[in-house]
C-alpha cells in the first residue's frame, strides 16, 4: 500500500534526475535570498550552474547547527516573513533553540510525507490515531497530526502527559495507532498495568515511535508489552520534523528516506569525506524542495548507514539503518567510545532487567567513571543480595567484554528512574560540572 505510489516507486534514474533538477533550483534560490549561503557558496566556488551531476553535491559546503544558532532567529529563512505560516523550534539543551519556518507549501509537503510514512507503517484511512507526541514548538505533535489528517484518518490530539487519561481515552475511543516516543510507550504500558488494564484488550495494532534512539531489543519488548507492531520513524526539526524517514511494515529493515525531497549522504564525521553505501557514518541531509528554510548538506550528527538495495515493499527510496546514536551523544570513557544504545542492547538481553536505565558519568581522581543504573523487576529486587550481585556482575562483565569499558552496575528499585513523556534522558554527565 502506498500513499503516493507514483513518487514512492520512482525508478532510481528518475529519482536522481528529479534530485538534480531540484537541487539546482534550490541552490539558485538560496544563493539569491540567503546572505549566509551566498557567502558560503561563493567561498566554495560553486553556484547553481556549476552543478552538473549529483556527484557535485560533495563540492557544496556543509551547514552546521551552529550556523542556525548564529542566524537566530530568522536569518536563514529564504522567503519573506509574510510567506511563513508556521514556526517551530528545537529545544537546545544549551543556549537558544534552533528556529525553523514553513511556508504553506512546506506544510503541504510535510503533511504528505507524514501521510506516506503512516501508510508505509501499515496505517489506513480508517484508523484512529492516538497522537501522544508533544504539541507545541516541538515538531512531533503537529507533524503527525497534519499527516494523519492528510491521510484521512481520525486523529486524537493527545500530546504528552496525563498518562492515566491517555490510557482511558485509548480504551474508550478505540485507538488503533499510537504515536509517541518509544520510552513513553513503555511508561504507558507500565501505567496501564498498574490500572489493571491489559494492552491485549485494546485495539492498538501499530505504534510509530521515534524522536529518540532505541534498540531492536527495545522494539521486541514494546511489541510484547503493547501488543502492536512497532515501527521506527526518524526526523529532525531542522530538516522538517517527523517523517524524513520511516520503516515500512513489510520489511522493517531500514528507514526509507523520502528522496524526492531530501538527498541523504553518509560522511566520515572527522574528515567530511562521503562514505560508500553500507558504511557507518554521520547522516548529512540536503533539502531540495523546502521554501522556508532550505538547508544544504546539514550535519545531523546522527550515526547510521545507507543502502540503495531494492526493498520488498516496492518503495524505491534508499534506506538508512536504525540510528545507533548521535556523534555528540557518544561518551568517551577513559578513551573508549561508547554509545548509550550499545549499553541498552546489552541490558535488554539480560533476563529480569527492565528497559529503564540511566548512565551516570563522572570523574574521580582524574579518571572517568561510568555507573549504569538499571531497574529490575519487583520479584528480582526483593531477592537475595547474592542474586542481585550476580546479575550486576554479569552485566559489568558483558559491558567490559563487548565494549571494552569498565563500569559499575547498580540495580535499582522498580519505578525509581524518572519516566519520560517525551524524549528520555539516558545520560547524566557530571564531568564538565565545576
Ligand atoms: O525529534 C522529530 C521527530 C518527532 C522525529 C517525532 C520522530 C518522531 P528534534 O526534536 O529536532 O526532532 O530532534 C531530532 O532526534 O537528530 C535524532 O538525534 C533524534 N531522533 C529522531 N528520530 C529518531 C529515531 C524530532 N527514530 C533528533 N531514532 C535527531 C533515533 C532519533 N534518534
Amino acid at each position: 500500500m502506498f500513499f503516493n505510489e507514483e513518487f514512492e516507486t520512482l525508478p532510481r534514474e528518475a529519482i536522481e534526475a528529479l534530485q538534480l533538477k531540484r537541487l539546482k533550483s534550490m541552490v539558485a534560490r538560496v544563493q539569491q535570498n540567503v546572505p549566509f549561503y551566498k557567502e558560503s557558496l561563493a567561498k566554495a566556488g560553486v553556484n547553481a550552474d556549476s552543478i552538473k551531476s549529483l556527484a557535485d553535491l560533495a563540492r557544496l559546503p556543509f551547514t552546521y547547527k551552529q550556523d542556525m544558532r548564529d542566524s537566530y532567529p530568522y536569518r536563514l529563512f529564504a522567503v519573506p516573513m509574510e510567506d511563513i505560516v508556521r514556526i517551530h523550534a528545537s529545544s537546545g539543551t544549551t543556549g537558544k533553540p534552533t528556529v525553523v519556518g514553513y511556508t504553506q507549501k512546506d506544510i503541504d509537503t510535510w503533511s504528505e510525507l507524514m501521510a506516506r510514512s503512516f501508510v508505509a507503517a501499515g496505517v489506513h484511512k480508517g484508523d484512529i490515531i492516538h497522537n501522544s507526541y508533544g504539541y507545541g514548538l516541538f515538531t512531533g505533535g503537529l507533524g503527525a497530526h497534519y499527516g494523519a489528517e492528510r491521510l484521512g484518518a481520525s486523529v486524537i490530539p493527545m500530546s504528552g502527559g496525563n498518562t492515566k487519561k491517555q490510557i482511558m481515552i485509548m480504551q474508550d475511543f478505540g485507538s488503533t495507532v499510537l504515536t509517541c516516543t518509544p520510552s513513553y510507550s513503555l511508561y504507558m504500558a507500565e501505567a496501564a498495568k498498574e490500572e489493571g488494564i491489559d494492552f491485549r484488550d485494546l485495539k492498538l495494532k501499530v505504534g510509530i515511535f521515534g524522536a529518540e534512539p532505541w534498540s531492536e531489543a527495545m522494539r521486541l519488548d514494546i511489541e510484547e508489552k503493547l501488543n502492536l507492531s512497532a515501527v521506527d520513524i526518524y526526523g529532525l526539526s531542522e530538516i522538517m520534523g517527523p517523517g524524513v524517514a520511516i520503516e515500512c511494515c513489510e520489511a522493517k529493515k531500514g528507514l526509507h528516506v523520502w528522496e524526492d525531497h531530501f538527498i541523504p549522504e553518509i560522511i566520515n564525521p572527522e574528515t567530511g569525506e562521503v562514505l560508500p553505501e553500507g558504511q557507518k557514518g554521520e547522516l548529512v541531509i540536503t533539502t531540495i524542495t523546502k521554501e522556508g528554510i532550505p538547508l544544504i548538506r546539514y550535519r545531523t550528527r546522527d550515526i547510521t548507514s545507507i543502502t540503495y538495495e531494492p526493498c520488498i515493499c516496492g518503495r524505491t527510496h534508499a534506506r538508512i539503518a536504525r540510528m545507533s546514536g548521535r556523534s555528540d551523544d557518544m561518551l568517551i570513557i577513559r578513551g573508549v567510545n561508547v554509545f548509550p544504545s550499545q549499553i541498552e542492547a546489552i541490558l535488554m538481553g539480560v533476563e529480569g532487567v527492565e528497559p529503564h536505565y540511566v548512565l551516570i558519568v563522572d570523574r574521580k581522581d582524574n579518571l572517568d567513571t561510568l555507573e549504569v543504573q538499571v531497574e529490575v523487576g519487583e520479584n528480582i529486587f526483593s531477592d537475595e543480595i547474592k542474586h542481585l550481585q550476580a546479575i550486576s556482575t554479569k552485566i559489568e562483565k558483558q559491558i567490559k567484554e563487548m565494549l571494552g569499558v569498565t563500569c559499575r552496575v547498580r540495580l535499582v528499585e522498580p519505578k525509581s528512574i524518572t519516566r519520560s513523556e517525551g524524549k528520555a534522558k539516558r545520560v547524566i554527565d557530571n564531568r564538565n560540572k565545576a
